[in-house]
């Protein structure tokens, strides 16, 4: 941690003031039945769309006699299809969690000591639009940057647009699905999305590069997913954890990290010798596939093997195992991907993949999502800001189409393009979501204001000046969700109960800021409510229709090409691009290529990461039913590599890493179950915001070791698992 700071973490036993926990206020404002009730039980169905994680799938919340009972999947929601995932069912811990944020809080100085206190509304919000004005007087609107992530974020980058400030940017660009996309756009033209557009209900081979499909539980895939188990589809995973994924695999393939780009090199290589590629779609919409296929000849699975230890016949067998079932044979996407750097030529190695076995726009590949024509509520335009956005300078990464988090941190840091001096976070905790925890907290000295939205003590939380506490999903409105999916939906977000304390939902805050600001002229409508109603009634709908039914699905359009759907590719060739001109002229591989990444020193061990179905990044821990069901993470440590450090199961370690940074201790769990170069950890925990007690150093945090990180040329996302660890017994 920083030795010298302004802002010092959330004191909760001094000045208790503003930290009064809400289990007191949730008990009077959500009575349980009381000891005099007498009858049948009142229950209420309330459908709305789960915010446990960004996928949105619709919900039924039951109250019964006044108190949120139970969650269950909206039967109608395509995307749950009536089923929630472990997470989403304890959503309704989030409610009743006691460890909620229940007042606005201001840091004041008091003594010498920073303390925090609680105050209402009214003195946050005049004091944060102050602030505000204040900046935009000394520095410009532009100066002032959002962080969000999710629907919630909506109605504040409406107000901060109105602002005047360009810098919006979220954790799910750069840390999370931004080289996916990138890679996939330089070659069809798409993105993949969110929802991804996958067909994995259809596919009869699926291949995972990581994609721990089952324990990354977005819902709709995990169902999928299942659905192809259950009708024997093949199952290809490649990681060097066995995953739950891979425990389900035909193949499973324990590749060395770092080297999935050579295996799909190779992967090509097979499909072109032995001509099992889709001939007619290559020759129908790709371009420049001679130069692609002279490019590939030298990566044979010989030439793969000792970079990935992955034995030739396996690559061979495992090529055409996906040849055999294409087109429905899905090389899947991925997620989160910002493993080592490279990761925009690692997408789109796995797109050319997908293209030459043809998936895209067929059964059992890509779908041609669609989505409802929902209007947007006609507000006036916003003002043009006058300097462009501040996180991509002279536009160092080319192909970064959206605002990249820590390129507004290192604008923050150095002042250029221009000075950052205000930060407004909503409902991302960047200390545990950016790599480089220091570099976050020295951004954080450098400026006026910091505002952060949340709904419990975050460690983001613990720096801002200034806290505002939402309700929590089951409390409020959101925007309508209108995503693009296999068909097209319109879906609502309707408080389900009331907030417990003087929690207030988004819109209302980025609302009373706006109208604190002298935006009036951008909120015509004075309740979300009204909002709503506009928009629905533009496509031919009613908040009262949607308040009832929780979602309308339009009429299912053809998705894949042979249902009708007509090819389009929107690269600059109009082609899929097998041979990128686009990257030739910007000066990088128009043909991916393999780059090592160094490998960890003697006696230490790759850290990687990933999710555990029952949490959800670091949001989740305090759930009291959520953090009941896992309440610490465990280091995965290869068994062999676990006898000789001599550590039993259960044993306490610290991992430390290659910069001397210490986590939490944290048990082992020695495994067959990984390789030997490498040790995992289940991300999110390990909490050092003192506001978070019960959960206080539960665990180890990843984050907290992440303080090396290589950026994506192309794009600027942060290759994340190039961090090495060594254990150190603890006791
Ligand atoms: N339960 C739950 N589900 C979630 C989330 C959550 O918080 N909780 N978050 C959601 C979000 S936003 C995202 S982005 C996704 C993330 O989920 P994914 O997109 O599936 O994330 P990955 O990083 O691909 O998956 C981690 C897996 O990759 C393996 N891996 C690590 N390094 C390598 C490598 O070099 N090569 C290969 N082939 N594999 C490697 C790890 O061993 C691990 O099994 O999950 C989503 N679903
Ligand atoms: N080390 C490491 N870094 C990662 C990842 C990783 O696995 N390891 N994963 C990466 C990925 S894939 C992603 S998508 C990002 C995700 O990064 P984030 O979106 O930042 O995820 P969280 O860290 O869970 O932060 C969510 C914050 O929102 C708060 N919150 C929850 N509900 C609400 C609400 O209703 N309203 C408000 N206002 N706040 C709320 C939570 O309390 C928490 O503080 O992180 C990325 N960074
Ligand atoms: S995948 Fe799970 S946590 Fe995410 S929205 Fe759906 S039910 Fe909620
Ligand atoms: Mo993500």
């Amino acid at each position: 941690m920083q030795a010298v700071s302004r802002r010092r973490f959330l004191q909760v036993s001094a000045g208790a003031a503003g930290l009064a926990v809400a289990g007191g206020a949730a008990t009077q404002a959500v009575p349980s039945r009381g000891p005099g009730a007498r009858g049948a039980d009142r229950v209420r169905k309330v459908p709305t769309f789960c915010d446990i994680c960004f996928w949105k799938c619709g919900a039924i919340a039951y109250v019964k006699n006044d108190r949120l009972w139970k969650i269950e999947g909206n039967p109608e929601d395509p995307l749950s299809r009536g089923r929630l995932c472990p997470r989403g069912t304890g959503g309704v811990g989030a409610h009743f969690d006691t460890q909620r944020l229940t007042a606005p809080l201001m840091r004041r100085q008091v003594r010498g000591a920073e303390e925090w206190v609680a105050v209402t509304w009214d003195e946050a919000l005049t004091h944060v639009a102050a602030k505000m004005r204040g900046i935009a007087s000394k520095y410009g609107p532009e100066a002032m940057a959002l962080f969000s992530h999710g629907i919630g974020g909506n109605f504040l980058k409406h107000t901060l647009k109105a602002y005047g400030t360009p810098n919006l940017a979220a954790p799910s660009y750069a840390q999370c699905r931004g080289p996916r996309d990138v890679g996939f756009q330089l070659t069809f033209g798409e993105e993949v999305g969110s929802p991804e557009r996958t067909d994995i209900r259809n596919a009869r081979c699926l291949t995972l590069l990581g994609s721990h499909l089952g324990e990354n539980m977005h819902n709709t895939q995990a169902q999928e997913f299942a659905e192809a188990v259950g009708s024997g589809a093949s199952i290809i995973v490649v990681d060097p954890r066995l995953s739950v994924a891979a425990s389900k695999a035909k193949y499973y393939l324990p590749i060395k990290p770092g080297t999935d780009t050579a295996l799909l090199l190779a992967w090509m290589n097979v499909l072109l010798a032995e001509d099992l590629y889709d001939r007619e779609y290559v020759a129908a919409h790709g371009f420049g596939f001679d130069a692609f296929a002279a490019e590939l000849a030298p990566f044979t699975p010989e030439w793969a093997y000792p970079i990935t230890s992955i034995p030739p016949e396996s690559i061979r067998e495992t090529a055409r195992e996906m040849a055999r079932h294409r087109p429905a044979s899905l090389v899947h996407p991925g997620r989160h991907v910002t493993w080592y750097g490279n990761d925009a030529q690692r997408s789109r190695a796995v797109a050319l993949l997908n293209a030459l076995l043809g998936t895209w726009g067929r059964k059992g590949g890509f779908y041609q999502p669609a989505s409802m024509s929902v209007p947007e509520y006609p507000y006036p335009p916003y003002p043009h800001p006058e300097r462009g956005r501040a996180d991509n300078p002279g536009r160092k990464y080319p192909f970064a189409e959206t605002a990249i988090t820590t390129g507004l941190r290192d604008a923050t840091l150095t002042g250029l393009p221009y000075p950052v001096k205000g930060w407004m976070v909503y409902a991302t905790n960047l200390l545990q979501a950016l790599p480089g925890e220091a570099e976050t907290l020295r951004a954080i000295q450098q400026l006026d204001l910091l505002v952060v939205l949340d709904v419990i003590p975050s460690e983001i939380a613990g720096w801002a000046d200034v806290v505002l506490p939402e309700s929590v999903y089951l409390e409020r409105y959101d925007d309508l969700n209108v995503e693009l999916f296999r068909e097209p939906f319109v879906a609502l977000r309707q408080p389900v109960v009331e907030a417990p304390a003087d929690q207030k939902p988004n819109w209302w805050i980025a609302r009373e800021l706006a109208l604190r600001l002298g935006l009036q002229a951008y909120y015509p409508w004075s309740h979300v409510e009204d909002y709503l109603d506009t928009r629905l009634k533009g496509a031919g709908f009613s908040l009262a229709e949607l308040k009832t039914k929780g979602l309308v699905r339009g009429k299912q359009p053809p998705v894949f090409y042979e249902e009708g759907v007509e090819p389009v590719f929107p690269t600059p060739s109009g082609k899929i691009e097998f041979y990128s001109l686009q990257l030739k002229e910007a000066g990088f591989d128009p043909v991916p290529r393999y780059q090592p990444t160094p490998e960890p020193p003697a006696g230490a061990f790759r850290l990687l990461y990933g999710r555990a179905p029952m949490h959800s990044f670091s949001r989740t821990q305090t759930n009291p039913l959520l953090g009941e069901l896992m309440s610490e993470n465990e280091v995965w440590l290869n068994a062999a590599m676990a006898r000789r450090l001599g550590l039993e199961r259960g044993a306490w370690v610290r991992l430390r890493n290659q910069d001397g940074r210490q986590s939490n201790r944290v048990r082992v769990r020695p495994t067959e179950r990984i390789r030997g170069d490498c040790v995992y950890l289940v991300h999110g925990f390990g909490h050092t915001a003192r506001g978070l007690h019960p959960r206080f150093r539960k665990g180890a945090s990843d984050a907290g070791l992440i303080t090396r990180y290589v950026r994506d040329p192309l794009m600027g996302g942060t290759g994340m698992s190039v961090n090495f660890v060594t254990l150190e017994p603890e006791g």
